[in-house]
This record gives C-alpha cells, sequence and structure tokens, in this order.
C-alpha cells in the first residue's frame, strides 16, 4: 500500500496537492480538516466540540482526533493507499497512525513536508477567507494557527526524518510545478 502523510503550515497546499495526488496514484483521502467541518455541519456533538478550538486556531484534542481518525479507517474498504491530509499533526498523533496502521499490516511510506514562507501563507489564507466563509481565515486566528503550528506541529519533521520517511518540497511556485515535484519524489519511493 502507499501510505502518504502530507504535511506543511496551514495554507500550504496540503488540501491542494492532495487533490492532484490522489487523481495520479487513486488514493483515498482522510482529511481530518474537512470530516471536522463536516461534522460541524451535521451539528454532531464533535462539530461542536471541535467548533470551539478551530475559531480559536487551536488544535482539537489528540484523543478526540485520534478516536475520529479510526473510525474513519474502518470505514475505508481495502484500497491502494491512503493520503492523510491535516493528520498527524502532533507527536501523539504520529505514533497514534503507526499504531492503527501496523494493526492494519500497513505503515506510512513517505511523509512530503511543504515549505512555505509565514508571509505567503497569510496572503494565500486571507485570500481563500474571502471565499471560504470559515471561521479560523481571519488574520488574528491566522496568527494564532500558525504559532500553534510552530510549536506543536513543526516538531514532527523530527519524527519522520528519523523514521527515515522525511521529503522536505519547495510548496511555493505554481500548484503544477509543485505537484510535479511531489510525483516526481513518490515514484522515487516507490521505485527505488
Ligand atoms: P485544515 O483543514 O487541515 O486546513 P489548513 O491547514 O488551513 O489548509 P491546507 O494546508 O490544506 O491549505 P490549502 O491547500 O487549502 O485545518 C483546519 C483546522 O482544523 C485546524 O486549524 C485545526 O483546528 C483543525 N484540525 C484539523 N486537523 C487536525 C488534527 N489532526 N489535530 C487537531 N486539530 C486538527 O491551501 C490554502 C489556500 O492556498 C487555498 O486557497 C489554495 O487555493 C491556495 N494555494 C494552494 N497552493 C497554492 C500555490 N501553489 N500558490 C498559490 N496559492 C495556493
Amino acid at each position: 500500500m502507499l501510505n502518504i502523510v502530507i504535511f506543511g503550515a496551514p495554507g500550504s497546499g496540503k488540501g491542494t496537492q492532495s487533490e492532484l495526488i490522489i487523481k495520479e496514484f487513486g488514493l483515498d483521502h482522510i482529511s481530518t480538516g474537512d470530516v471536522l467541518r463536516a461534522e460541524l455541519k451535521a451539528e454532531s456533538e464533535l462539530g461542536k466540540i471541535a467548533n470551539d478550538y478551530i475559531t480559536k486556531g487551536q488544535l482539537v484534542p489528540d484523543e478526540l482526533i485520534i478516536d475520529m481518525l479510526a473510525k474513519v479507517l474502518d470505514s475505508k474498504k481495502v484500497s491502494k493507499g491512503v493520503i492523510f491530509d491535516g493528520f498527524p499533526r502532533t507527536i501523539p498523533q504520529a505514533e497514534a497512525l503507526k499504531k492503527m496502521l501496523n494493526e492494519r499490516g500497513t505503515d506510512v511510506t513517505l511523509m512530503i513536508n511543504l515549505h512555505v514562507d509565514e508571509e505567503e501563507l497569510i496572503n494565500r489564507l486571507l485570500e481563500r477567507g474571502k471565499r471560504s466563509g470559515r471561521s479560523d481565515d481571519n488574520i488574528d486566528t491566522i496568527k494564532s494557527r500558525l504559532e500553534v503550528y510552530h510549536s506543536q506541529t513543526a516538531p514532527l519533521a523530527e519524527y519522520y526524518i528519523k523514521e527515515g520517511k522525511h521529503h522536505a518540497i519547495e510548496g511555493v511556485g505554481t500548484i503544477e510545478d509543485i505537484f510535479g515535484l511531489i510525483k516526481e519524489q513518490i515514484n522515487a519511493t516507490i521505485n527505488g
């Protein structure tokens, strides 16, 4: 199986590049952000709890996210693999993902780390905010999300470096050019 973790700061293009990777490699997609927004729309208990965190730019607690991910994973049929978009975002989430995949006889194949400078991230998210109606695409929440990213999520790069699965990709440029770099890396991993 080909299991890919797509990683990067808020607005780095994880969701955007996931769509292209799915089309090219025929993978299933799990975006924890999308699942949370669907729960919110459905006005479920989890959605209501998550909304408080999302609006403040904070991470939803690990126990809730890990439990949610296990359920989504179980609902998937046998597939060629999964792209994990926006998960893991903390070390406990990365450890939980490894355990869940190992129990299913598989593991993370590679992690793609999209590098984008802070000014570009803020511009993209403000631009998206004009259309998205998302409660977290405003300047105050964006700043909190970036702080949370640096303190809680960025250290995960080290975890995947130790696992020998970390691949840094320049995330500034056209969407197609960035995808070209990602595709090269995935093919090199599959064939290497
Ligand atoms: P997510 O939904 O994961 O969202 P994101 O990090 O904001 O966006 P992404 O990187 O996918 O950016 P996109 O491609 O859309 O998280 C939202 C919230 O949910 C979190 O803050 C947290 O509270 C919660 N959450 C989610 N997962 C969690 C977890 N595991 N644990 C705890 N909490 C969790 O790109 C952004 C914009 O840039 C788009 O408008 C796009 O069109 C544009 N863009 C993309 N590539 C571009 C390029 N190359 N050039 C110019 N613009 C580009």
